[in-house]
């Protein structure tokens, strides 16, 4: 048998008991008043997931956006998805920058592609921020949707800590902003003026959505984006910019097209902010920009 596979007994068959009466599996609510489960450690068993979703030989799709000093994070951005982002699957990155010769050619694993997809540079920093939910909508019906079954749509100024795997895959996948998961919905900085087709009124909301990470099956994000892109296009023409550009219409959106699963703060969380004890690992998060510099 030398050089071959050994055979691969079925341990993965061999996992806890799920138990009805037990007490709950993490202090973090895992379920949404709509049935979606709430993503975050100890509510998942990685090794069974493993086994399901490995042979379905599925490929997920990545996008960043890094257009003028933001190509500096790419490196960083790659590196560390490679060593945590979906280890094991096929993943696809499109980059999609001003500036391609400036984008590092980090090296792949295997089954693992990246391509440079040249967008214009605008000026306004409020315009880099909206184009987004269009580029995006635009990029999956020309390209994504023959060639991933699943997209996320991330920031580029984050970096990977700790694996993020198939636990993640949803129809319509949204995470929880760290800066929001213990404040009242009143509080939630939504868009607060009704004639922006991104209003939220105080009496609603679910989740404060992050902007830096949403994803989902590949058609589901293709409607996603799209709508959000509608949606600033009606603010635009009646001269409105939302309170935080397309976060606010991203959590507009996901306000009446629910998600069907929810990552909690490990997948979207915040270097400059202390870990809690009740949050067991950082998964992805943003860097420290050295605040101001760079959009100056
Ligand atoms: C620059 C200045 C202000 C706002 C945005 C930019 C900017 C964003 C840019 O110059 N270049 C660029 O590629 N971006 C993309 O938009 C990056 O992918 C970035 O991660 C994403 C969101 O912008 P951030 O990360 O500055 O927004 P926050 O809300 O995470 O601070
Ligand atoms: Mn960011």
């Amino acid at each position: 048998y030398k050089g071959e596979k050994p055979f691969q007994p079925v341990t993965w068959s061999l996992y806890p008991q799920p138990k009805l009466l037990e007490q709950r599996p993490t202090e973090l609510l895992t379920l949404t008043p709509w049935l979606a489960p709430i993503v975050s450690e100890g509510t998942f068993n990685p090794e069974l997931l493993q086994h399901i979703y490995q042979p379905l030989n599925l490929t997920i799709g990545v996008t960043v956006f890094a257009v003028g000093k933001y190509t500096q994070f790419i490196q960083h951005f790659l590196e560390s998805a490679e060593r945590f982002f979906m280890q094991g699957y096929r993943v696809r990155y499109y980059v999609f920058t001003n500036d391609p010769a400036a984008v590092p050619r980090v090296p792949l694993g295997p089954g693992r592609s990246l391509s440079t997809i040249p967008i214009q540079k605008h000026s306004r920093w409020e315009e880099i921020s909206t184009r987004r939910m269009e580029t995006i909508s635009w990029h999956i019906a020309e390209t994504a949707h023959r060639e991933v079954d699943y997209l996320f749509c991330l920031d580029v100024d984050m970096v990977f800590r700790n694996p993020w795997g198939p636990e993640t895959l949803g129809d319509l996948v949204a995470a929880i902003h760290p800066g929001y998961y213990a404040v009242p919905r009143q509080q939630f900085p939504y868009e607060r003026r009704r004639v922006s087709t991104a209003f939220v009124a105080d009496s609603e909301g679910d989740f404060y959505y992050g902007g830096a990470v949403f994803g989902g099956r590949v058609a589901r994000v293709y409607e996603f984006t799209r709508g959000c892109h509608m949606a600033i296009l009606a603010d635009k023409a009646n001269g409105i910019m939302a309170a935080w550009q397309e976060e606010s219409h991203l959590n507009r959106r996901f306000l009446s097209h629910k998600p069907s699963k929810v990552l909690s703060p490990e997948y979207l969380w915040d270097d400059r902010k202390p870990q809690p004890p009740r949050l067991k690992l950082i998964r992805f998060s943003t860097l420290d920009k050295a605040t101001g510099w760079l959009r100056s």
